[in-house]
């Protein structure tokens, strides 16, 4: 008799667990149908890599600066503007229309860079 109970309470806990598994797996391929794209440039040795970046309109351009010392992400057309980044310090924009969207560090100007959204 306490075996039966015990055997019980065990399949219990063991179908609640297989539940949230379950939900766990639907939320996660729900997510990766809506397709948010991500990229990245890294700031490195005054220049940021890649200079050129072409993705998908909706995607996430995230700018991080591997440098030790300060930039900035400027975009030439105002359309986006970081702070100053320090070392390890990341900027992101999410680019929703097609075009092409060159920007520098306001710092040093001679670094510039370009994202094409298609
Ligand atoms: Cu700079």
């Amino acid at each position: 008799m306490r075996r039966s109970v015990f055997t019980g309470v065990l399949l219990v806990a063991l179908g609640f667990g297989t539940a949230e598994l379950g939900a766990e797996t639907g939320n996660f391929t729900a997510s990766a149908q809506q397709k948010a794209e991500t990229a990245e440039v890294e700031i490195d040795n005054f220049s940021f890599g890649p200079a050129e970046l072409t993705v998908p309109a909706g995607t996430t351009v995230t700018w991080i600066n591997r440098d030790d010392i300060p930039h900035t992400v400027v975009s030439t057309d105002k359309v986006f503007k970081s702070k100053v980044l320090d070392t390890d310090e990341k900027f992101s924009f999410t680019f929703s229309k097609a075009g092409t969207y060159p920007y520098f560090c306001s710092i040093h100007p001679k670094m510039t860079g370009k994202i094409i959204v298609q």
